[in-house]
């Protein structure tokens, strides 16, 4: 009982199946009514299904009953192209390929009424035949199709997209409707590099380029209309095809492009603008439009210095660095007629390419600059001021002008020490600490041609502007070059005689500095200012103790005014 009612099911089926394609292989069926479709392989993805009036491309296979090929579209090495469902095709071709879609495969039967009938095609078609199709579907448009333009990513950055008469580089993929590659600008090496809306390129991408950032990247379908037509391209775009650019956009910049700044970080103060002919130290990254880096300063471990204005740099450096502040970040965007052109530089800028500069601003000069003095602190009743010559304890800390600390008296036990116009410091700082009062507190800025020059010390960069903090805690009247010890008034006509105080004829070290103490004392004459007086006056012994044997005769003593007489300061 089981077995038997399971066989009657099955038969059930069996019909059921039949009944569903159409019966032709039950006996003698009788002629088709209408087309028999088999959609045997259907894309994933069906943007779109053919509809009437709409162009198509395909490719087919044609036989008979028996197996045998009575046409093909691959013999003639071409995919058709047509119109679909307005009567230009057999009826069963209308019929059979309307609702595919791209990369569909279909197979159809056509029975003789929708196909040649009761005539055929003679030679090739007899009468009352029935037609098997194989078709695979590869195009499809329509004459009011519009460009389909599909974003697939956009950086968040974009404030400029591009227009018409723009320069653009991008790369791309160039594809069929149904997949088939024709072209890509990778197997070049190279982006694609034209002028948008200007006739260079086909319409669809003149249109389909507008309007995007540097960094996007598009997907365009291009309806055969906007693109080959009729012609198609050589032998890689078939006449009337559609085709779907995946577009990513490297750069883009228009021929009228001056230089763009960015503002970014402009400190709060701000005294001075760089002009033309200051020279500048900076730092830099440098960025191609699509965030590759192609030189940075950072990497060389040294600004980069140079004079602006005076096209020493790429002109749009030259004009982006004008009006910098120090310590400002700025950003300079260069188009490539300001920058390094059709040609680019190294293999690192390609042709036409945009520049991005990131700059930071450590400091710049002029070759004019003086020692630029500010005064922090100044002690009421400052009459006494510092003058050449003179001796000075003063404190310091000196820095770089983004603030990178060098070098510090305050690292030391004691105050530094210097006798002004001694040429024991850089020109600036002795400048710097003229016609100073103790106590009084100052900012000083040097330019390097009065600090370390151009090739700097150590631990000083070259041509780097100095910013010292000075305060002067005590000065001493010093006394002319060359001198150790002046009289402030005539010296005692009786000199030798007053000096040697036990009156035996000659002068030994001890009576020598006994006199010069006592001179000094009673403000008769000063010595020369220094940490260490009983080094002066022993300096002063060994001049005069002419034959070095520790003791001064009335012949040996001279003033230094009768040795060289055009001096008008007079000293022993
Ligand atoms: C047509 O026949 C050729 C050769 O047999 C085959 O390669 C091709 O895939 C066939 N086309 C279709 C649409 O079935
Ligand atoms: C782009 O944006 C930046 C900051 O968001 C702005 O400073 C700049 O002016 C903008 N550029 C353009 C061309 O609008
Ligand atoms: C082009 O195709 C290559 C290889 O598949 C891919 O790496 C690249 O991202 C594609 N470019 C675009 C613009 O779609
Ligand atoms: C830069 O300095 C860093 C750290 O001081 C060092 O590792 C690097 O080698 C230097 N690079 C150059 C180019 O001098
Ligand atoms: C340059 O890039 C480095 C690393 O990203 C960064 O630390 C530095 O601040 C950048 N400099 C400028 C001037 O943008
Ligand atoms: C400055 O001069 C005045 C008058 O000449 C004097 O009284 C005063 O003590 C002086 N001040 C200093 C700090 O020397
Ligand atoms: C040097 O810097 C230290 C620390 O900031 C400060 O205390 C000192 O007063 C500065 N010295 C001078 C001369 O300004
Ligand atoms: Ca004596
Ligand atoms: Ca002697």
């Amino acid at each position: 009982m089981a077995t038997a009612a399971g066989s009657r099911c099955l038969l059930l089926l069996l019909l059921l199946l039949l009944g569903v394609l159409g019966a032709p292989a039950l006996g003698d069926p009788g002629p088709l009514e209408d087309v028999v479709i088999d959609r045997y392989y259907i894309p994933k993805i069906c943007l779109r299904e053919a509809q009437m009036g709409d162009f198509i491309r395909y490719h087919y296979n044609g036989t008979f009953k028996d197996g045998k090929k009575f046409d093909s579209s691959y013999d003639r090495g071409a995919t058709v192209a047509g119109v679909v469902g307005v009567g230009r095709l057999i009826t069963g071709m209308d019929r059979g390929l309307q609702g595919m879609c791209v990369n569909e495969r279909r197979h159809l039967i056509v029975p003789p009424h929708l196909g040649y009938g009761s005539i055929g095609v003679a030679g090739l078609i007899p009468p009352d035949a029935t037609l098997y199709f194989d078709v695979v579907m590869l195009d499809i448009w329509n004459k009011n199709d519009k460009l389909q333009i599909t974003t697939l990513s956009k950086p968040e950055r974009c404030n400029r997209t591009v227009e018409n008469s723009d320069f653009v580089r991008y790369h791309y993929n160039g594809t069929l409707l149904d997949g088939t590659p024709f072209d890509s600008s990778y197997s070049k090496g190279s982006t694609y590099d034209t002028y948008v809306g200007t006739g260079w390129l086909i319409k669809g991408m003149d249109q389909g380029l507008l309007g995007m950032c540097a960094g996007e990247k598009r997907s365009i379908i291009i309806p055969p209309f906007l693109a080959y037509g009729e012609k198609g391209y050589g032998t890689v775009i078939p006449p009337q095809a559609s085709l779907v650019f995946s577009v990513l956009l490297v750069d883009f910049h228009n021929p009228k492009d001056g230089v763009f700044l960015e503002h970014l970080e402009v400190p709060e103060s701000c005294k001075r603008r760089a002009v033309t002919g200051d020279f500048v130290r900076y730092h830099y990254n440098g960025t191609l439009m699509d965030g590759t880096l192609f030189d940075s300063s950072y990497s060389r471990n040294q600004t980069y210095n140079t004079y602006i204005g005076k096209g020493y740099i790429i002109p749009g450096m030259d004009q982006g660095l004008q009006g910098v502040c120090v310590g400002e970040h700025r950003r300079v965007v260069i188009p490539p007629h300001l920058a390094y052109g059709e040609n680019g530089a190294g293999d690192k800028i390609p042709g036409s390419a945009v520049l991005i500069f990131d700059v930071h601003v450590i400091d710049f000069h002029n070759p004019e600059d003086p020692v630029e003095i500010e005064t922090v602190f100044r002690p009421e009743g400052c009459n006494v001021t510092t003058r050449d010559r003179d001796f000075v304890r003063y404190h310091y800390n000196c820095s770089l002008l983004d603030g990178t600390r060098l070098f510090s008296s305050h690292d030391y036990e004691k105050p530094q020490e210097v006798t002004l116009g001694a040429n024991k410091v850089i020109e600036g700082l002795n400048r710097g600490l003229l016609d100073m009062c103790a106590g009084e507190r100052r900012v000083l800025i040097i330019p390097p041609h009065l600090g370390h020059g151009e090739s700097g010390a150590r631990g000083v960069p070259g041509s780097a502007v100095l910013r010292f903090e000075v305060e002067l805690i005590s000065m001493e009247e010093g006394v002319p070059e060359g001198y150790l010890f002046i009289w402030h008034g005539d010296p005692p006509a009786s000199l030798f005689e007053q000096m040697d105080l036990n009156k035996d004829g000659e002068i030994p070290a001890d009576e020598f500095s006994t006199f010069i103490k006592t001179q000094v004392a009673e403000g008769k004459g000063r010595l020369m200012p220094s940490s260490d007086p009983e080094k002066v006056i022993a300096d002063m012994f060994q001049n005069q103790d002419r034959n070095q044997d520790g003791k001064i005769t009335p012949d040996e003593l001279k003033l230094k005014s009768d040795e060289d007489r055009e001096k008008i300061h007079e000293e022993l």
